[in-house]
């Protein structure tokens, strides 16, 4: 695939291999990795991340939409997916079809899937997701736990092959609340196989979770951030036996570089005006891109130096303050390293108020990424329209 802008992300698919292989060794054998690759892969490509992390030893995918399941099965890959998040009921059909497995997580839900299921014939999986403490999806009273159980018992094309829940706070210190959401899933979880019978796996682990509690692995963890080389919060990571290996870097090429006089001022609603002479470049990156304008002030690296982006971030441009000597076609590092200098997700996330997941998540579709495995480029995605 081509593109002709100077602006491109790398995701360094050796990164994601051994990042997978590494949390593998932290895991009883007989517990089953699921990689996340929702939100296409953090932003990352869901395809060639996700046969990384097969490759290196995951069984599972998780998605969060039906969309994104048939995009994996629509690229060749036949591994095992869930849908974490809901899919109308009436699509189990389609999601059967693609072998699919999807999410159950109310009473009325399987209600409307068997009817869609029985009107085609089709039968299909599901996991149960129960609501631990999250409160986001899944059977939380006794009342609505008894009335799934009872309904799925009876199910003639429903198949509950899974239980799952997720932590709310598994990233923290405090651990009381992932104790607690622990024991509650056990015992919704129990309460489920005692009337509808054995439901082969159980999962509740993210990535905080299985790094920090891998005993707590029931039989699949569902590992997302971690894979791609990004700690979910900085009190975790202290205690791994290895360092995770960041896979998404962000880079570019200066357009225009001019020298400003003092009093000049640069780009919209004049934020920034020049102290003294200096030397100022264009990049060719913007809003539009998901470089978002509340990214001035920040640094990015240009020839193993930080250099500041000043005025506004335009849709497509920005500005940065630059040394003596920089000129066009220079490359730009806003997220990795150069020399010893290096940004990191979590330094570009500061300046956004946010945490380092939302970062590759946000940089847009017109941004191309540049896969790379041992160095080399292996393949481009950029879909543009
Ligand atoms: N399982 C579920 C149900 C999830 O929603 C997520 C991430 C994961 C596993 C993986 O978590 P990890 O990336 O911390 O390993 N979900 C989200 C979310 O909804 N917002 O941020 C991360």
């Amino acid at each position: 695939m081509t593109f002709y802008r100077d602006t491109w992300a790398e995701v360094d698919l050796d990164a994601i291999h051994s990042n997978t292989k590494n949390l593998r060794g932290l895991l009883d054998e007989n517990v089953q990795i699921m990689a996340v690759v929702k939100a296409d892969g953090y932003g990352h490509k869901a395809v060639p991340t996700a046969e990384e992390a097969l490759a290196a030893g995951a069984q599972w995918l998780g998605t969060a939409l039906l969309d994104e399941a048939i995009a994996l099965r629509e690229a060749g890959i036949t591994a095992p997916i869930l849908v974490l998040g809901m899919i109308r009921p009436e699509d189990v059909v389609t999601a059967a079809a693609n072998d699919i497995i999807v999410t159950a997580f109310q009473p009325w839900w399987l209600e409307r899937a068997e009817k869609a299921a029985a009107a085609s014939g089709q039968s299909f999986d599901y996991h149960i997701k129960i609501d631990s403490g999250m409160h986001r999806l899944g059977l939380k009273t006794n009342e609505e736990i008894d009335a799934f159980a009872s309904r799925a018992a009876s199910a003639e094309f429903g198949r509950a092959v899974g239980m799952f829940t997720h932590f709310a706070q598994a990233d923290e210190q405090e651990t009381s609340y992932v104790e607690e959401q622990t024991a509650r899933f056990q015992e919704v979880a129990d309460r489920l196989e005692s009337v509808i019978g054995s439901i082969p796996v159980r999962h509740c682990a993210n990535s905080a979770a299985a790094m920090r509690f891998p005993e707590a692995g029931f039989s699949l963890v569902r590992f997302g951030i971690s894979m791609y080389g990004l700690t979910p919060s900085p009190s975790i990571t202290a205690d791994l036996p290895f360092a995770l290996k960041p896979a998404f870097s962000l880079h570019s090429r200066i357009t225009h570089v001019k020298t400003l006089e003092p009093g000049d001022t640069v780009s919209y609603g004049r934020t920034y005006t020049a102290e003294s002479r200096e030397r100022a470049a264009t990049v060719p990156i913007g809003y539009a891109d998901g470089w978002i304008r509340m990214h001035q002030g920040g640094d990015v690296l240009v020839n193993g130096q930080r250099c500041p982006i000043i005025g506004r971030i335009c849709m497509d441009q920005m500005i940065i303050r630059v040394p003596e000597g920089i000129e066009s076609g220079e490359l730009v590092t806003l997220i990795g390293a150069q020399g010893s200098e290096y940004v990191s997700m979590e330094e570009a996330a500061a300046r956004l108020d946010t945490i380092n997941y939302e970062i590759p998540c946000v940089i847009s579709a017109r941004v191309p990424r540049l896969l790379q495995k041992q160095g080399r480029k292996t393949e481009v995605y950029y879909n543009i329209l």
